[in-house]
């Protein structure tokens, strides 16, 4: 297919995720950079948006997605990034774990076992595929704590136990973010702390750390994909470091598609 056909295949369409999320906001500036001024970006929600690959994958029907890396839809589908030439979704990202200010004297077990938490991509794609194939986010991960007590014995070690007190953990609906932060709350509720999960929005996941109103979260996609939300609020929370090195941002396609770069859909 030539290129303007691409476009016209999808009706110019990239189908999105959640505008809150980062790679929105860099797709959004990939439409400029790249003059895509015929394309729109749509948004909508991960699992929108798997549900919508899936549908487009079932017919072998052209789609282009916001994708990211940890994800299950790379082992259930063959699928590639666009190249990125202009570095719009910038290099390999990092997720952190952010804390709160005064978390580590109010709850120092908490603290010490977010600063310690630390897996694989791989690790976090058998939480995510097993909630992929129908298991709970608490059963799955309930599952991998059982199933990997020697990594999990790294991440407590020396943590006080929580006689239970309260913690309150934020997280984004991200296929990632709900399988990590579910392990986490896991491991912390079998230390006997009492774990919240509330599930919001990007933006409100870093205010609340930032206002003190959530402990801590561990969606922070650094140094590109929350570069604004790191920077609005920088002093007011504590950067634990990197949880998952690797990840990664872009935009996605079927390997059927037969183009390979951003550049491809002008
Ligand atoms: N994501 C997954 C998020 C971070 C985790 C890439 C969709 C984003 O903010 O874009």
């Amino acid at each position: 297919a030539n290129s303007g056909s691409v476009g016209e295949s999808v009706d110019y369409k990239i189908t999105g995720i959640d505008p809150g999320a980062g790679i929105m906001k860099a797709t959004a500036n990939a439409l400029e950079e790249y003059e895509l001024s015929d394309w729109e970006l749509i948004e909508g929600s991960g699992a929108a948006m798997t549900a919508s690959l899936k549908k487009a994958i079932d017919k072998e029907e052209p789609i282009v997605i916001t994708g990211w890396t940890p994800h299950w839809m790379f082992s259930k589908f063959d699928l590639k990034y666009l190249e990125d030439p202009k570095g719009v979704y910038g290099e390999a990202e990092d997720i952190h774990s952010i804390a709160r200010k005064g978390l580590a004297e109010d709850l120092p077990g908490v603290y010490k076992v977010l600063d310690q938490f630390h897996w694989t991509p791989d690790e976090m794609g058998v939480v995510m595929s097993s909630i992929q194939d129908g298991t709970s986010p608490e059963e799955a991960a309930a599952s991998w704590v059982e199933e990997n007590a020697d990594k999990v014995a790294e991440w407590t070690k020396g943590a006080e136990n929580g006689n239970g007190d309260k913690v309150k953990l934020a997280y984004v609906a991200w296929d990632s973010e709900i399988a990590s932060t579910n392990v986490v709350a896991k491991v912390l509720q079998d230390l006997g702390y009492k774990v919240t999960l509330s599930q919001v929005e990007a933006g409100p996941m870093w205010a609340g750390v930032a206002d003190g109103s959530i402990d801590a979260h561990i969606a922070g996609w650094l140094p590109l994909t929350h570069a604004d939300q790191y920077k609005k609020f920088e002093g007011q929370f504590e950067d634990l470091g990197a949880n998952l090195e690797g990840a990664k941002t872009g935009l996605v396609v079927p390997e059927y598609m037969d183009f390979d770069s951003i550049e491809d859909l002008k």
